[in-house]
């Protein structure tokens, strides 16, 4: 196939030329480390060579935050355009070679040419995503009153009729599973039946799983609170697992970092999950307050090392459905996406390679032997380790860039397509 990537292997080439001695020479004196700590750096860059990351199709536009959209030039208007943006990202990061769609968001008419061209951009579809909480000019029924969950059983069919079709876009494009986020719950006790709306939840959802072809997994997307403030339907991970047990083996938990109240022990929440065989995936973003869409690792890299930790070790003792799908999830308003998600990728592939260089063996002896300041300190040492030689250098040997913020920059990507691009419109925004 003719590839048309946008950053050429030759601008990689050469915006690494001046770094690499420097990188090599850092990489060396972390093997040096790591070796004193029986670590074999090689292996921990095979591991980190082999992780990926999805880019949400909606990530790569700045216009998902809550109150405006500030328009910026050379912004992507279509999905043919995200598409680009996302290849600019997997060209010098590495760890992306997937886009997780949004419909209708990206709705076009023929998705095997969309398949292709992202394929000639080195990029492959993740899982397609369902959008049932905003109305679409000429709908017919309103999701005001909710939508898979709503009492209006023209509203609950017209739902379950569009994450069918999501599967159906997703046959074609190359995908192998759904994510169901719902926006359906109440703003007033007693607005709702909470019983009844989650039975009503249970018989849709149950019927878009009767649709999933056989290798295909129903990803269920949990979410404290909002656009609903009192009761959310799928609020936690106590109702998607029900909701998971109860529809079948190929319905697992989505976990979105960003969908936990402040201080929820979400490693926990990830461990738990997967010892029953549900842990489906992560949107991975960040949260302070009530953004549930801050960049990864931005506001508490701590904690996503922390859950790495729990994915370590479910990959070394893993049940069975063992195979999480990881993607990212932010909205972005005062950054270029572009950058946003060059830098979440590389927090988050930093946080596995934290991970992953954990004395396991010291860690569990200290637990065993309830000596709980070494256990403590076997994590804090691997968090304390700066792992950027290691994902760094896996990602210049797959073709990307030693330092990707730089290599962008240079590039012109944007000014380029500021030239190119039709200006967006200043609008509100959306959850
Ligand atoms: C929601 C949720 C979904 C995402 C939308 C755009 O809060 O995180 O995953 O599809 O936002
Ligand atoms: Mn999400
Ligand atoms: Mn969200």
């Amino acid at each position: 196939m003719e590839t048309k990537l946008p950053i050429t292997p030759d601008f990689i080439r050469d915006a690494n030329a001046p770094r690499l001695d420097a990188l090599e020479e850092d990489f060396g004196a972390l093997g040096r480390q790591l070796r004193r700590r029986g670590i074999d750096i090689e292996k921990i860059e095979r591991q980190v060579a082999a992780f990926t990351v999805a880019l949400p199709s909606w990530g790569a536009g700045r216009g998902g935050t809550r109150f405006a959209k500030f328009p910026f030039r050379g912004a992507p208007t279509n999905i043919h355009e995200k598409l680009q943006d996302c290849s600019v990202i997997q060209q010098l990061c590495r760890i992306t070679p997937r886009v997780s769609p949004h419909f209708p968001w990206d709705f076009v008419s023929d998705y095997r040419a969309l398949r292709q061209e992202a394929a000639a951009l080195g990029l492959s579809f993740d899982a397609v995503n369902s959008n049932t909480f905003q109305d679409q000019p000429g709908q017919r029924h309103s999701y005001a009153t909710g939508s898979l969950t709503s009492t209006d059983r023209g509203a609950r069919e017209q739902a379950i009729a569009h994450n069918i079709e999501c599967i159906n876009i997703g046959k074609e494009l190359g995908s192998s599973a759904i994510t169901v986020w719902l926006a359906d719950g109440s703003n007033f006790p007693g607005q709702q039946d909470l019983t009844r709306a989650f039975d009503r939840y249970l018989e849709a959802t149950a019927q878009i799983y009767a649709a999933l072809p056989g290798n295909w997994r129903m990803l269920l997307e949990h979410k404290l609170f909002e656009p609903a403030f009192y009761s959310t339907v799928l609020q936690d991970w106590g109702s998607s697992i029900l909701a998971a047990q109860q529809l079948g083996p190929k319905a697992q938990c989505l976990v979105d970092l960003g969908h936990h109240a402040p201080n929820t022990n979400i490693e926990q929440i990830v461990s738990r999950l997967h010892r029953f065989g549900k842990l489906g995936g992560f949107h991975f973003n960040d949260s302070k307050y009530g953004d549930d869409d801050l960049d990864s690792g931005a506001i508490n890299p701590h904690q996503l090392f922390l859950i790495f930790n729990e994915l370590v070790e479910a990959g070394l003792n893993p049940r069975p459905g063992f195979d999480p799908a990881y993607m990212i999830d932010q909205s972005h308003n005062v950054t270029d996406p572009i950058e946003s998600m060059l830098s979440s990728a590389e927090a988050i592939a930093s946080a596995y390679a934290k991970a992953l260089v954990v004395d396991r063996a010291a860690l569990r002896d200290a637990q065993e032997s309830n000596d709980v300041m070494m256990a403590f300190q076997a994590l804090r040492q691997a968090y304390r380790t700066d792992v950027s030689p290691i994902v760094a250098r896996a990602r210049v040997a797959a073709g990307g860039a030693v330092d990707v913020l730089a290599a962008y920059r240079a590039s012109g990507w944007r000014q380029e397509m500021a030239g190119k691009r039709k200006p967006m419109a200043p609008g509100t925004g959306i959850v």
